[in-house]
C-alpha cells in the first residue's frame, strides 16, 4: 500500500493516553496528542531560556556558549536565577520534553497497535541523561554535579570528572558499556551488510532470500541467529551500552570515591595470587 494511503487508512481516533479526542489530530505529518503539545511547550521554553542565558553570558561562539550548574555550595536548594537557576529550569524542561517525546511515542504505537520497544529505547536514553543530571546529584548532595549545557563545556566536563577518578578507563562499567558500544557497531555493520548483499544485488541479478543470509553465517561461523534474532540482539546491545554507561557514572563518587585504578586493589589482593 502506498505510504501516503496507508497514513489516511490509519489517521483515526484513539489510543492517546491523555486529553481523550482534544488533540488527537495531526499537523502535516506530525501526529500532536497531549504529548505532542507538552514537548512543544517544554522545547520551545528551554531553547528561550538557553537562548536567553547565552544572551546574559559574554560570548556568542557556537562552541563557548554555556549554561552552567549551580555552585557545589548551593547543595539541592534551589540557586538563583543567574548563579544555576536558568541551569535547574533548564533541566526540569530537557525532562519534560523527553518524556513527553517519549510518551508521544507511546500514543503512536497504540494507534498504530504496535509493540513499545521504540519509546522503550528511547526511555533508556532519558535514564542516561537523567543519571548524570538529576541521579548522581542527589546521591552526592548538590546539583552542581551535573554536567553545562554548552558544546565545549560539556566535554570539559568529561574530562574533568573523568580524570577526578584518575583514569576513568579503570572504572568496570564503563569498560562494560564501551565493550557493548563497540559490539552494537559490529551487529548494526554486519546486518547491513548482510542485508543490503542478499537485497539490493548487481543489475539482472536475482534478489536472494533470508536462507541465502542464514546460509552466509552457518558458512561462515557456524551459527546463524536469524532475521527477527538480529534485531532482538541489536536492541539488546544497544541498550545494555546506555545502561551500562548510566552504572558507570552513577557508581563514580556516590560508590568509588577515589581514583578508579585503587579499586583494583581487591583483585591484586586475592590469596590465590600469594
Ligand atoms: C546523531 C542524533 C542527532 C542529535 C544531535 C545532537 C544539541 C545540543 C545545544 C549547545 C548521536 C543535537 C545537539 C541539541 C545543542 C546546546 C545548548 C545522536 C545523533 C546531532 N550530549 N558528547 C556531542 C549532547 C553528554 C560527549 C555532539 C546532548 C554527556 C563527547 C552534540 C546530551 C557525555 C562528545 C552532543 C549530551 C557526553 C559529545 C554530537 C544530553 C556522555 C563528542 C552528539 C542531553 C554521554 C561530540 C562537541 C551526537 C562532539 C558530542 C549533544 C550529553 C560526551 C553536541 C544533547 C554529558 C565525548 N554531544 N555528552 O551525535 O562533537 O549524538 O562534541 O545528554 O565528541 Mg555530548
Ligand atoms: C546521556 C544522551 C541522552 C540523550 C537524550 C536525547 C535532544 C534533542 C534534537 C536533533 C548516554 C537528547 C535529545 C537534545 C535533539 C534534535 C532535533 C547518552 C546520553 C535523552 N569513554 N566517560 C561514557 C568512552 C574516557 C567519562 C559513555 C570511550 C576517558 C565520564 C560511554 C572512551 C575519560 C563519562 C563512554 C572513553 C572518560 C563517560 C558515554 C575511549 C575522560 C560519563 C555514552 C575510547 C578523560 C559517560 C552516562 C553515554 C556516561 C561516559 C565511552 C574515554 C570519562 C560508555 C569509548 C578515559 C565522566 N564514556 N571517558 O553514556 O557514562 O551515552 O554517561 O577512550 O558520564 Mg568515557
Ligand atoms: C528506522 C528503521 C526502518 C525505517 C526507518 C527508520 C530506524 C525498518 C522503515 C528511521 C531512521 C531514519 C529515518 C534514519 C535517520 C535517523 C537518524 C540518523 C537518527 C537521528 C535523527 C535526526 C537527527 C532527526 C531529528 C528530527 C526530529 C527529532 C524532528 C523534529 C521535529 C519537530 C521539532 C516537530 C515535532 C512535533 C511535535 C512535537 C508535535 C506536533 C507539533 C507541531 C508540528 C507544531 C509545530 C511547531 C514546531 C515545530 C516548533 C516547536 C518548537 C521546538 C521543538 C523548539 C525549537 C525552537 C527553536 C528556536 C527553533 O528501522 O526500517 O524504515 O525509517
Amino acid at each position: 500500500m502506498a505510504m501516503l494511503s496507508f497514513e489516511k487508512k490509519y489517521r483515526v481516533r484513539g489510543g492517546t493516553l491523555v486529553g481523550g479526542d482534544l488533540f488527537d489530530f495531526w499537523l502535516g505529518p506530525f501526529y500532536v496528542g497531549f504529548f505532542g503539545v507538552t514537548t512543544v511547550f517544554f522545547a520551545a521554553l528551554g531553547t528561550a531560556l538557553i537562548l536567553y542565558g547565552a544572551a546574559l553570558g559574554d560570548t556568542w561562539n557556537i562552541w563557548k556558549i554555556s549554561i552552567d550548574p549551580p555552585d557545589i555550595e548551593y547543595g539541592l536548594a534551589l540557586a538563583p536565577f543567574k548563579e544555576g537557576g536558568l541551569w535547574q529550569i533548564v533541566t526540569f524542561c530537557a525532562v519534560g520534553a523527553f518524556s513527553s517525546w517519549a510518551l508521544r511515542e507511546v500514543e503512536i504505537c497504540r494507534k498504530l497497535g504496535m509493540g513499545y520497544h521504540v519509546p522503550f529505547a528511547f526511555g533508556v536514553a532519558i535514564f542516561a541523561y537523567v543519571s548524570l543530571v538529576v541521579i548522581r546529584p542527589l546521591l552526592l548532595g548538590a546539583w552542581g554535579y551535573g554536567f553545562p549545557y554548552g558544546i565545549f563545556t560539556h566535554l570539559d566536563w568529561v574530562s574533568n570528572t573523568g580524570y577526578e577518578y584518575v583514569n576513568f578507563h579503570y572504572n568496570p562499567a564503563h569498560m562494560i558499556a564501551i565493550t557493548f558500544f563497540f559490539a552494537t557497531c559490529l551487529a548494526l555493520a554486519l546486518h547491513g551488510g548482510l542485508v543490503l548483499s542478499a537485497i539490493n544485488p548487481a543489475k539482472g541479478e536475482p534478489v536472494k532470500t533470508p536462507e541465502h543470509e542464514n546460509t552466509f553465517f552457518r558458512d561462515t561461523i557456524g551459527y546463524s541467529i536469524g532475521t527477527l534474532g538480529i534485531h532482538r540482539v541489536g536492541l539488546f546491545l544497544a541498550l545494555s551500552a546506555v545502561i551500562w554507561s548510566a552504572i558507570c557514572i552513577i557508581i563514580s563518587g556516590p560508590w568509588v570515591a577515589d581514583g578508579w585504578p585503587e579499586w583494583w586493589e581487591w583483585w591484586r589482593r586475592l590469596p590465590v595470587w600469594s
